[in-house]
């Protein structure tokens, strides 16, 4: 009698880890394809506004890589969390003032040509000591 409850018991157990194996196998591909559809309306449908916050600290921005797209209006917010720093990106022609501790601002320009673009910090040697970073307008 005992050997036939748990014989159940096991069919039963062994039926639902199936149907939940098979049910999480069974989302994930639909998951993924969703993500993939989200990605490329941002990559191609968005062209726009694009917001970014840059931290400054000695001798490095956060993040060290932005990315666009041709025609979008890029605005950076750069915020200085530690030393004195501006940012300058030569190509657009933007830049911060030197920047205090605390202290932050934005600037923002027209992304109007594709490349990779450099910006840096301007103050004695930041930018050889590698205070930089790359905008990627595509
Ligand atoms: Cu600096």
């Amino acid at each position: 009698m005992n050997n036939k409850i748990i014989s159940v018991v096991i069919v039963v157990v062994l039926i639902v880890g199936g149907f939940l194996l098979f049910k999480s196998k069974s989302i994930a591909p639909t998951a993924v394809v969703e993500e993939k559809v989200l990605e490329e309306e941002v990559q191609t449908n968005l062209i726009g506004v694009k917001e970014f916050n840059i931290e400054a600290v000695p001798f490095s921005f956060t993040p060290t890589t932005l990315v666009v797209n041709k025609g979008d209006t890029v605005k950076i917010t750069v915020k200085n969390v530690n030393g004195t720093h501006d940012l300058k990106i030569d190509e657009f022609g933007v830049a911060t003032r030197t920047l205090k501790v605390g202290e932050e601002q934005t600037i923002t320009f027209v992304a109007d040509k594709t490349g990779s673009f450099q910006y840096y910090c301007s103050i004695g040697n930041h930018r050889a000591m590698g205070m930089v970073g790359t905008l990627t307008v595509r």
